[in-house]
Formats: C-alpha cells, structure tokens, sequence
C-alpha cells in the first residue's frame, strides 16, 4: 500500500505549518504510516490533472491503491479508522472523537478562516477596520467555550485521539495573532499537540520542503 499526498511545491508560510498538509502528515505519522508526498505548484493546482483528484483545486489530496480524497477532516478519519493509534476503541467514545473533528472544521475552523481571510486577503478594504474586532470577537466566543470545556483536562475526551489532532491543527493558525495566549489552557492543550514526537516529524517534513534554500 503506497500513500501520497499532496502539499504546495512552496507554502505560503514558508514551512510554519500551516498550509493543512501538515495535519494528514501528522496522522499519518501517529498511525506511523510512511507516505510520499507529491508537490503542486498554485497553477498545477487547477490543471485538469489535479482538479481530477481535488474538485476544488486546493492541496491536499490523498491517494492509496486507486482511491482518492480530498478534503483533511475526511482523509484524518479514514486514516483513523483504517489504523490503530487515533479513535478509541470503545464505539461511544470513537463517536464522540468524531464529533470534536467535525467541530474542529464545522465550529471552530471557520471564524479563524475568517480572521486569515481579513488580515491577509482583505487587508486594503475600507471596511475591514471595522470588520475585524467582530470578527476576533466571534473567535474569543468559540474559544470561551472550547476553554471552559477543556478545562484543566489534557485532551477534548479522555486520551488523545484524532480530534485533538483537527482542533490542535485548527487552533495553531492563532497563534500569530495572539488571541490563543488570552487561553492558558487551550495554549498549553496546543503546545501539548505540538511537543507529540508524531507532530514533531510532520512539521520537520513540511518545513524541509519550505526552508530557503
Ligand atoms: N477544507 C479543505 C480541507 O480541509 O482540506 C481546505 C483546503 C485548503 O484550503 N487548501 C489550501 C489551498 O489549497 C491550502 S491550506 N489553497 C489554494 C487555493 O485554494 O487555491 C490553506 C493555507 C494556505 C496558506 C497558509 N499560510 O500561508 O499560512 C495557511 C493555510
């Protein structure tokens, strides 16, 4: 069985890991399975070829003896649920780690996408001065939340499981900004994430394609 994935011939964030590569990196290393990494440049991504794999042009794409997926929250769960390492085996508690994957994409991902969006898109509008304070806003509400759920607790539910890997993931992209650091817990909960030998390795792969040469 070869997997390969996709990632961005040249990330935008110059190997932060950020680009969302590193979280299908990241559960593959936590099932420790070892994958080849196929890199897009941005006008690849909408070439026929690429588009065939991703109906959105977007990295990354996920390949294994002829199937193909696209989108993280999908290819995390199926490397979950084909390998041991990522979702309790209880059936309850395996459901419950599938519901704080799809919070991590369905609830939390989006206003922080938001945030990117107005910082590094729409920067020069005249409007998103005003914009942005509702937007942090919507943020702090979800991470009120998320924080009080947390509590002092090391991980979502019990041992870590592929839904700490989509919320760390997601919560990552805050750190620039500041707003996770107003979280005690939900930093620690993230620096948790990214002390795990696994995320440790996905990072230093993703950086290895990005670091100026
Ligand atoms: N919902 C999809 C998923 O979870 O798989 C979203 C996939 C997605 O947005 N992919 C982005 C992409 O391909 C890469 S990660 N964008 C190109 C395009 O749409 O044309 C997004 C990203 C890019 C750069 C940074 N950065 O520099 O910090 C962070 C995240």
């Amino acid at each position: 069985m070869t997997i390969t994935i996709t990632a961005f011939e040249r990330s935008p964030d110059g190997g932060k890991g950020l680009a969302r590569d590193t979280r299908v990196r990241w559960a593959l290393e936590e099932v420790g399975q070892p994958y080849e990494v196929r890199l897009v440049s941005f006008a690849a991504m909408k070439q026929p070829a690429h588009l065939a794999l991703h109906p959105f042009g977007q990295i990354p794409t996920y390949e294994e003896d002829g199937l193909v997926l696209f989108e993280t929250g999908a290819i995390v769960l199926h490397i979950a649920e084909r390998h041991a390492g990522l979702l309790p085996s209880d059936a309850d508690a395996r459901v419950r780690a599938i519901a704080w994957m799809f919070a991590a994409v369905n609830t939390v991902e989006p206003p922080i996408l938001e945030l990117m969006t107005a910082k590094l898109l729409e920067a020069d509008k005249p409007w998103t001065k005003e914009r942005l304070p509702l937007v942090v806003d919507r943020i702090r509400a979800r991470l009120d939340q998320l924080s009080a759920r947390l509590g002092d607790a090391e991980w979502l539910d019990g041992q870590f499981s592929a839904g700490d890997l989509m919320m760390v993931s997601v919560l990552l992209r805050l750190r620039m900004s500041g707003i996770l650091d107003e979280y005690a817990n939900l930093a620690a909960y993230v620096a948790r994430g990214e002390a795990r030998p696994a995320y440790q390795r996905a990072f230093a792969a993703q950086l290895a394609v990005n670091a100026p040469r």
